[in-house]
C-alpha cells in the first residue's frame, strides 16, 4: 500500500486537494523515481549496450507507474482527492529524443528488454531540444526548438565523465541516466545519455538556426541537425564520434569493473548498432582496446565478436558515407583505423560494391559494420528477403550466416495498457490479466468472434476513445471533429516513400465525388501527422497541400459535413497515444519494397483499426497471420516494383493521361486550392513532381487504392463483419509484442542470461 497524501504532505506541507495539476505532477515525479531509484540494476555478468541515435520515449509518469505496479493504486488515491491522473500527465513534456520509427522502436525495446529480466541499457546523446518542434504558420511547417528538459525532470546526473579526444580539442563528458523500469521486475535498466557541459541553449536563433561550427556551445543542442552544408555534416560527425566514445569508454569500464581483462570483453559486452548513426564504435572500440595493450589484430577479432548492426532502410540516400576527408578534420586519430579495415576487407574481396572505402575516399558505414560485426538483421521478413537478395546481394554471398531477421514489435504496456485502458481492461474481463507478459495469450480472443455482446462493448470503447480524441484536439488545436464520422489516420513521418500524396489525392477524389452531389452513407475523418526534415522540399510541399485542402473543405458548407481534413500539429508519441485507439482505418500505403517495417502498422491493428495498405514491411506479415479477408492490400507488389526500377519503365505520365486519374491532380493548381491559400511555387512543383518524376509510384497505385478504400468505406457500414475483423486483428497482433522481438534478439544474437 501507497500513501501518496503523506508524500505529498511532507513534500509540500498541503494535502493533495489543495495542490495544483503542476504540484502533483512534480510530486509524482518525486515519487515514482524514488520508486525506481531504489532498485538494483541487474548484474549478470554480460550486458547488451543499445547506441542509438534515438530513443523516443514519450511521456513517461504513466508507463513508470504502470511498470512498477503502482498505476491504479495512485490514480485511485488521487480521485479520492479529486484530482485526475490524466490532466496531471499533461504537466509533463515529452522527451524530444527521436524522430520516427527507428527511434520509437529504441524505447519498446528498452522496455521489452527490462520486462524480460535481461541486462541491457541504451546509450545516446541529451539532446536539448531533439528534433524540432512543428508549427503550422501560412498553411506551412515552420520549425522551432523543442526544449523538453526542466530542471526537476527524469533525468539523473550521474558522476561518470569521460575525455572525448577531436582534433584541436578534447571534449569532456557528462552523463545522465533515465531508469528504465521492466513490467514488474525486481531491476531495472537505464537510458545512458551523453552531454557535454559547455552547451549553450542561447546560440539558437531564428527558429533554428545556430552557428554550426561552434562545437563547444552546438554539439548536442539537435537530433539531425541540418546537414546540408559541410559544416552541418561536420557536426554530425562529431555528434557521432562523441556518443560511440563515450559509449565504447563506459562499456569497457564497466567490463573491467565485473572482472574482465578485456581479452575476453566479448564475454561482458555485447553491442546493438541502431543502423549506421553509431557505426564509428567499431574502429573507436578497436583504437581504445590497442591503448590498453591489446595489439590491431586481436581488437578486431574482440570486436567481430560483439558488434551487431541492424538495418532499417534500403533508401540509398539514408545509407551513411562520410567523405574521409571530414572525418580526417573531425577525428583524425580515427582514419588509421577505419583504413587499415578497409585494406583487410579488400584482401577478402576487392569488389567495389563491398568496399568500405570507395573510389571518391566515402566510408559506407554500414559496410564496415557488415564486414566487422557478427550480426547484420533487417527489420521485417521482406526487408530482410530484400537486403539479401539485392540491396546488399554482395554481403550475402561473403557472409550468408550473419544475415538473420528479427521482426520489429511493440511494447503493449505503452500501446495497449496505457494509450487505450478500456479496451485493456476489457481484453482482461475476457481473456484474464496473463497477456501483460505473455503476448501470444492474446489469441485467446479469437474464441469471442461470434459473440454480439463482445462486439457490443468494442464498438462502445472505440466510440469512447473518439470522443477522448475529440476532446483532446478541441482543447490542443481549436479543431472540431464528428465522433459519429469514420476516423481514417495516416502518421508517420513526412516522406514521398510513405505516399502522403496519394491519400491527398484521395482527398481530392472524395471531395469531387461529393460536389458531384454524391453524398457518402457517412462522414469520413482524414487524419494526417507528421514532420518533414526542413530541408526536404517535397515534403514540405505536401504538408502544404494537406492544410490548404484541410481549409477549403472546412469552408465548404456542401462538402465539410461529409468530408474533414485534419493536420495534427507536432505530432509525436503523446499524440499518437490519443490517436490510434480512435482510429478505425490504418493507413500503411507506402512503395512496396520501400517501408523496411513500420511499427505504426502494429499499433493500429492491436487497437482495433484495420489495415489499407501495400504488401510492403510488416504489411505482408500482418496479412498472412490476419488472411485476405480481414485486411485491405493493394497495389503493385514489390518485386513489379523492382523491377520497375530496374528497367526505368515506370512513367507517370501514363497513368495522369487516365481521366480517372488526371482531375485529380490537376486540382492540385486549380483555382479552389489557390483562392483557399495555396502558394503557387508549393502546389506546381509538387504537381509537375507526380507528372513527370514520381519517384515513388504514387499513379502507379492510385486508381487501386481508390477503389481499395471504396470497398473498406462501404464495407465498413457492416458493423457485424467489420467487427469480426476488428477482432481478428486484435487477436493477431499478439505476434507483434517487442518481447516476443527482444527474445529473439537475445536467443540468436546476444545471448544474455536471464
Ligand atoms: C541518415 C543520413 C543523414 C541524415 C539522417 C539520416 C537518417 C536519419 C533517420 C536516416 C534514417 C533515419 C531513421 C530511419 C527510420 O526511422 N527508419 C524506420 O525504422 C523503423 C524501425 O525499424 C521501421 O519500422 C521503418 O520502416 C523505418 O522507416
Amino acid at each position: 500500500m501507497i500513501n501518496l497524501q503523506n508524500f505529498v504532505q511532507s513534500m509540500y506541507a498541503k494535502r493533495i486537494e489543495d495542490c495544483s495539476d503542476h504540484d502533483l505532477y512534480y510530486a509524482l515525479l518525486a515519487f515514482t523515481k524514488q520508486r525506481s531509484e531504489a532498485k538494483c540494476t541487474n548484474e549478470q555478468k554480460k550486458k547488451v549496450y543499445y547506441i542509438s541515435a534515438e530513443f523516443l520515449i514519450g511521456k513517461l509518469l504513466s508507463n513508470n507507474l504502470i511498470n512498477l505496479g503502482l498505476y491504479d493504486e495512485v490514480k485511485e488515491q488521487l480521485r479520492v482527492a479529486g484530482k485526475d491522473l490524466l490532466a496531471i500527465e499533461e504537466m509533463e513534456l515529452e522527451p524530444s529524443l527521436g524522430n520516427g520509427g527507428l527511434g520509437r522502436l529504441a524505447a519498446c525495446f528498452l522496455d521489452s528488454i527490462a520486462s524480460l529480466g535481461l541486462n541491457g541499457d541504451g546509450v545516446g546523446l541529451n539532446y536539448h531540444f531533439g528534433l524540432f518542434q512543428q508549427i503550422f504558420q501560412y498553411h506551412q511547417q515552420a520549425a522551432i526548438p523543442n526544449g523538453w528538459i526542466t530542471p526537476r525532470s527524469w533525468l539523473s546526473e550521474s558522476p561518470i565523465s569521460y575525455q572525448v579526444p577531436f582534433a584541436n580539442f578534447t571534449l569532456t563528458s557528462k552523463l545522465y541516466d533515465i531508469d528504465v523500469s521492466g513490467y514488474q521486475t525486481e531491476h531495472k535498466n537505464r537510458l545512458r545519455l551523453f552531454d557535454l557541459g559547455s552547451v549553450d541553449d542561447n546560440i539558437v536563433y531564428d527558429g533554428i538556426e545556430f552557428d554550426k561550427e561552434d562545437i563547444f556551445r552546438n554539439l548536442t543542442l539537435f537530433l539531425y541537425p541540418d546537414d546540408s552544408t559541410d559544416d552541418g555534416k561536420i557536426l554530425r560527425i562529431f555528434q557521432q564520434y562523441f556518443m560511440v566514445s563515450n559509449a565504447a569508454q563506459l562499456l569497457i569500464d564497466e567490463a573491467i569493473a565485473k572482472g574482465s581483462n578485456l581479452h575476453d570483453l566479448p564475454d561482458y559486452a555485447v553491442v546493438q548498432i541502431n543502423d549506421t548513426h553509431p557505426s564509428l564504435v567499431i574502429p573507436e572500440l578497436i583504437r581504445l582496446l590497442e591503448l590498453r595493450g591489446i595489439p590491431f589484430d586481436e581488437g578486431v577479432e574482440i570486436v567481430k565478436k560483439m558488434t551487431a548492426y541492424t538495418n532499417h532502410t534500403i533508401l540509398s540516400e539514408a545509407l551513411e558515407k562520410w567523405p574521409l576527408e571530414f572525418l580526417n578534420r573531425v577525428v583524425p586519430h580515427l582514419v588509421p583505423f577505419i583504413e587499415e579495415l578497409d585494406r583487410r576487407a579488400k584482401l577478402i574481396q576487392d569488389d567495389p560494391s563491398v568496399n568500405i572505402i570507395d573510389e571518391s575516399g566515402r566510408v559506407h558505414m554500414a559496410r564496415m559494420d557488415i564486414h566487422y560485426g557478427f550480426s547484420i538483421n533487417g527489420v521485417a521478413a521482406l526487408h530482410t528477403e530484400i537486403l539479401k537478395s539485392s540491396e546488399l546481394k554482395a554481403f550475402y554471398d561473403l557472409y550468408p550466416e550473419k544475415f538473420n531477421n528479427k521482426t520489429n514489435g511493440i511494447t503493449f504496456r505503452r500501446w495497449l495498457m496505457h494509450a487505450n485502458p478500456s479496451l485493456a481492461h476489457y481484453i482482461e474481463e475476457l481473456i484474464g490479466q496473463d497477456y501483460h507478459q505473455d503476448a501470444s495469450q492474446l489469441e485467446n480472443l479469437l474464441a469471442f468472434k461470434d459473440r454480439a455482446d463482445v462486439k457490443e462493448k468494442l464498438e462502445a470503447i472505440k466510440i469512447h476513445n473518439k470522443r477522448k480524441l475529440q476532446r483532446h484536439l478541441e482543447k490542443r488545436q481549436g479543431v472540431h471533429v464528428n465522433p459519429d464520422s469514420i476516423f481514417d489516420v495516416q502518421i508517420k513521418r513526412l516522406h514521398e516513400y510513405k505516399r502522403q500524396q496519394m491519400n491527398v489525392l484521395y482527398v481530392i477524389h472524395k471531395y469531387l465525388v461529393i460536389k458531384s452531389g454524391q453524398i457518402p452513407e457517412r462522414p469520413l475523418t482524414v487524419f494526417f501527422g507528421g514532420k518533414a526534415a526542413p530541408a526536404y522540399t517535397a515534403a514540405q510541399d505536401i504538408i502544404h497541400l494537406i492544410l490548404v485542402l484541410s481549409q477549403l473543405i472546412q469552408h465548404d458548407p456542401e462538402v465539410s459535413p461529409h468530408l474533414q481534413v485534419v493536420m495534427i500539429e507536432n505530432y509525436n508519441v503523446t499524440e499518437a497515444s490519443f490517436i490510434i485507439p480512435a482510429a478505425d482505418i490504418s493507413e500503411q500505403i507506402s512503395l512496396a519494397s520501400k517501408e523496411a517495417s513500420g511499427t505504426g502498422n502494429m499499433k493500429f491493428m492491436l487497437n482495433g483499426a484495420l489495415t489499407i495498405g501495400t504488401d510492403d514491411g510488416a504489411n505482408v506479415e500482418i496479412h498472412d497471420l490476419v488472411g485476405d479477408e480481414n485486411i485491405y492490400i493493394f497495389g503493385q507488389d514489390s518485386q513489379s516494383i523492382i523491377d520497375h526500377y530496374a528497367h526505368g519503365s515506370y512513367h507517370p505520365h501514363d497513368f495522369y493521361e487516365r481521366e480517372t486519374v488526371r482531375p485529380l491532380v490537376d486540382f492540385i493548381t486549380s483555382d479552389a486550392v489557390r483562392q483557399a491559400g495555396g502558394i503557387d511555387e508549393r502546389l506546381w512543383r509538387l504537381q509537375d513532381n507526380l507528372k513527370y518524376q514520381d519517384h515513388f509510384m504514387t499513379l502507379l497505385d492510385l486508381e487501386e487504392y481508390i477503389a481499395t478504400k471504396e470497398k473498406m468505406l462501404a464495407d465498413y457500414q457492416d458493423r457485424d463483419a467489420w467487427l469480426d475483423k476488428v477482432i481478428v486483428n486484435i487477436a493477431k497482433a499478439s505476434f507483434f509484442s517487442s518481447d516476443r522481438t527482444i527474445q529473439q534478439y537475445n536467443d540468436e544474437i546476444w545471448h544474455l542470461e536471464r
